[in-house]
């Protein structure tokens, strides 16, 4: 079996993430791996936070620490969130790491080797009193077109046009705010992209053809708009070294790698860390999945819309570049926006619900599922607390939850607390079986598929099945007067408890722990049940002793739901 490799994009560093980049990104990716464990593949899921670069710096500032420490307290305060979303990482990373520096180093050397780098000078703002080049964000002025005084050398804030320094009226450095500010010659490292392009077109043009469409038309579209030489390095005091055995001129000067240079170099580097963080006793070889891997890995990225210009094409031309064996990803999947109300999320405007706040107020796996049955794939998607609150309260309180309490309830005050015995399967029984068993190959596929939507609609639809079952047969009804016919009835219902919780597990972990936990049964530790094992529905004998799990799901209320409006806003925000 190939060994299953994937990545979700790596959060960026400045600030905590709204829910948007979670549904486009860690969970799905999450989702995936824990499914592929199930069936029981080997799978390496690697995410890490995304430091460098001059957000990161300005945040920091702002922040009024260090960048370093201001980096190391947002990566714990990331971590702990995706713990609280039960984010089955294998290693979550830091792209500051001295893994990552070593391997961008050496990526960065490989190029220069196979002639893929180029020094050229180009003209900057140099700022005298700061010593320093700066990066456009670093310049603040007023803008020409609105008047406001705080704009950007990149964009103006207040207006969001696109600027270039040299448009501001009385610029001047953010740092220290002094005007004295020179254009001046300096060197920065190209990557000569054009040189690549053919090449790369060949590789999309192979690799990209099972994609989702919507990957292979934003690598086409790059393409076709021309693959530019494009400048790795910049001037800036956080970042990845540029290597003073190759370039000692540039290491003199302080240069650093841009951030999406070293960015992508990090899927690498956090495996690094991976290995280096084994326990004793354990040996993790972090090249068998990256290195001369084509054969023996699968590599799955996760990743929204807009970062996929760097995966599908930019980071598959630094690996080919190198004119070695790095691994290359296979399949990408990528994701719409979600929506808050019509507009969009913003952390800039923090609109919308952040992963923190998310946790305050609901479990984990509420919005696990809501968010992964409305994952915006094949468009974008809109959230609104009316349809989140429709979505738990019918699915997870209403068919998953209700039928979970209502048999076990019952069963425990009818027979006691072991799953009654009753008669053998009838007609109605072997009828359901099979329903079950088609519905559970129609979950399988789409999982294989990596149709998230699809995937939740055939859960929600094995949920509905037993549902129907319980309906149909009426087990209070049957107690009256046959007594063995109820029995036949729960303990079928129990069995499909216990195939919920093992198959709902990667969308909704916690719960289907704790529904596979009512049942004492020996040596329950199968990641899967088969289809051809689920239609019999006898995985957990009569006898077998259970418990009646707290109510797995609460229903939100019209009061809870007027809390949220007011806390986060609602259909009254701006959508612009
Ligand atoms: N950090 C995503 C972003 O900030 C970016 C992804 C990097 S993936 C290598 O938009
Ligand atoms: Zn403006």
């Amino acid at each position: 079996m190939t060994r299953q490799l994937i990545t979700s994009a790596l959060p960026y560093i400045n600030g905590i993430k709204h829910l948007g980049n979670m549904v486009g990104s860690m969970l799905p990716a999450d989702v995936y791996s824990r499914y592929l464990r199930a069936r029981g593949h080997e799978v390496l899921y690697i995410c890490a936070t995304d430091e460098h670069g001059t957000p990161a710096e300005l945040a920091a500032k702002e922040a009024g620490l260090p960048v370093a420490e201001y980096c190391a307290q947002q990566h714990d305060v990331q971590k702990a969130i995706y713990e609280g979303f039960e984010l089955s990482f294998d290693y979550f990373g830091r792209s500051s790491s001295p893994q990552n520096r070593e391997i961008t180093q050496t990526i960065a050397r490989q190029l220069q080797a196979s002639g893929f780098i180029e020094e050229r000078a180009i003209r900057q703002v140099y700022s005298v009193e700061d010593a320093r080049f700066l990066p456009d964000r670093y310049i603040v002025g007023t803008c020409p077109h609105c008047g406001y005084d705080k704009a950007r050398g990149d964009q103006c804030e207040n207006c969001t046009r696109v600027l270039d320094p040299t448009d501001l009226i009385d610029p001047r450095s953010a740092i220290s705010g002094s005007s004295e500010l020179e254009v001046r010659e300096t060197k920065h490292l190209f990557l000569l992209q054009s040189k690549l392009a053919d090449e790369v077109e060949g590789w999309v043009d192979e690799h990209g053809k099972d994609w989702p469409v919507l990957a292979s038309s934003i690598a086409r579209k790059w393409l076709t708009e021309g693959l530019h030489d494009r400048a790795i390095t910049r001037d800036l005091e956080w970042g990845v070294p540029v290597p003073a055995d190759t370039w000692p001129e540039l290491a003199a000067e302080g240069k650093v790698f841009y951030v999406w240079f070293d960015a992508p170099i990090e899927y690498i580097g956090a495996t690094n860390e991976w290995a280096d963080a084994a326990p004793d006793g354990e040996s993790r070889d972090w090249r068998s999945w990256w290195y001369e891997a084509d054969d023996t890995v699968r590599y799955t990225q996760f990743m929204g819309k807009d970062n996929v210009p760097f995966h599908s094409v930019m980071f598959p031309a630094t690996q080919l570049g190198t004119r070695d064996a790095w691994k290359k990803v296979d399949f990408l999947k990528p994701f719409n926006w979600l929506n808050y109300y019509g507009g969009k999320f913003s952390t800039s405007q923090q609109r919308g619900i952040f992963t923190d706040a998310a946790l305050e107020i609901l479990p984990a796996d509420y919005w696990r599922y809501f968010l992964m049955a409305n994952a915006p794939e094949s468009d974008d998607t809109n959230f609104t607390w009316e349809l989140f609150a429709s979505s738990v309260n019918k699915d997870l309180a209403d068919t998953l939850g209700n039928f979970v309490n209502r048999v076990l309830s019952f069963s425990r005050k009818r027979f006691g607390d072991e799953v009654p015995a009753g008669r053998a399967a009838g007609e109605a029984e072997q009828k359901l079986g099979t329903e079950i068993a088609e519905l559970l190959a129609e979950y399988e596929g789409q999982l294989e598929a990596l149709q998230f939507r699809k995937a939740a609609q055939a859960l929600r639809a094995l949920w509905s099945a037993g549902n129907s079952y319980l309906e149909t047969k009426a087990p209070w009804l049957e107690a009256k007067t046959d007594l063995d016919g109820a029995a036949l009835t729960l303990r079928t219902a129990m069995n499909l408890i216990h195939l919920y919780a093992v198959v709902s597990a990667p969308f909704i972990p916690a719960s289907s722990a704790a529904m596979r936990s009512a049942f004492a049964l020996a040596g329950d530790t199968r990641g899967w049940v088969e289809p051809e094992q689920a239609s019999s529905l006898d995985l957990v004998p009569a006898g077998t002793p259970f418990t009646v799990p707290p109510v797995l799901f609460a229903k939100i209320t019209e009061d809870d739901l007027e809390a949220y409006r007011t806390r986060f806003g609602g259909a009254e925000a701006d959508p612009s």
